[in-house]
């Protein structure tokens, strides 16, 4: 397969052999394709994830929440395998018609509530709670604007970058420049955002970090996509040092824990929580 001689149809039509990491989960058609209930657990919020950047927002925001006492934030957390075409089980779908973690299920609620896209999910957990997410309409928006900005940014980093870098099935010039060029320039904004305040928004940790850092922390501290060098990320030291701070939370290193299996003995991974033990 080569970029160069690739001349598109008239019509588009789905090539089932096109190659790549994802080519056996990715289709063009929404919807469940096997019926599949969810498990359902004990606690008030049921989530159903697993420990990518997009699943570890949550998890991190839960454990904050019970860090800081909030018992209505306990929570049983199923793994999802996207590899093997969970997400389009027909219980998961109707807890997310887009077939993506992380999904949320608020139990607590009558009729239940049910969340999907992670950045909503980290909007009504914090309105929920009352917690990391600033209650002045300025500050608020600053919050907003950095966690939309996550949102619209980050598929330029994983689905962008990362695919075009590591999971395409042959190395083409083309968009590898064109998504290393777009990720250098995110990490310059976050990195002369970081000059002058602590945390994204200033002093306070809050939703907009836990959006960020499991994709741009992870970036520059954890050699995602084995681009750490490609990218030169060690020279966004603004975007390190905040990294830094974050990773050494006690909440943030439970959260980050959940959603997978480990990977070796070292690995103190778990792929579901059912019990704040589960992880002590
Ligand atoms: N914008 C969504 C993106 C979620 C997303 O892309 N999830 C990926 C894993 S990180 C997924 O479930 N992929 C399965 C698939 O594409 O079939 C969010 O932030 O929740």
């Amino acid at each position: 397969m080569s970029d160069e001689k690739y001349s598109p149809p008239k019509v588009w039509t789905w090539d089932q052999e096109s190659g790549g990491k994802f080519a056996n989960i990715n289709r063009p058609i929404s919807g469940a394709t096997h019926d599949k209930e969810l498990p359902v657990g004990k606690h008030p919020m049921q989530l159903y994830s697993l420990g990518t950047p997009n699943g570890v927002k949550v998890t991190v925001l839960l454990e904050e929440l019970l860090a800081l006492g909030h018992e209505g934030a306990e929570y049983d957390a199923y793994l999802i395998n996207i590899g093997n075409g969970d997400q389009f089980g027909s219980g998961f779908v109707e807890i997310n018609p887009n077939s993506k973690i992380p999904a949320l299920l608020d139990r607590s609620s009558e009729p239940h509530t049910r969340v999907f896209e992670s950045g909503a999910i980290l909007v009504y957990l914090a309105e929920k709670f009352g917690e990391f997410i600033p209650t002045d309409p300025a500050a608020r928006a600053e919050c907003m604007s950095w966690l939309f900005w996550q949102m619209g940014s980050a598929p330029y980093l994983g689905g962008g970058f990362g695919h075009f870098y590591a999971y395409a099935p042959e190395k083409f010039e083309y968009p590898i420049n064109r998504f290393a060029m777009e990720v250098k320039r995110q990490l310059d904004v976050l990195d002369k955002n970081l000059e002058n305040r602590k945390f994204i928004c200033g002093d306070e940790y809050n939703i907009a970090d836990m959006a960020i850092h499991p994709w741009y922390g992870y970036l520059v501290l954890k050699n995602a996509y084995n681009a750490a060098e490609f990218l030169d990320v060690k020279s966004y030291k603004n975007v390190v040092r905040w990294a830094e701070e974050i990773s050494e939370r006690p909440a943030f290193k439970r959260g980050a824990r959940v959603g997978r299996p480990p990977s070796g003995p070292e690995d103190n991974a778990i792929p579901e929580r059912h019990n704040a033990s589960d992880l002590d």
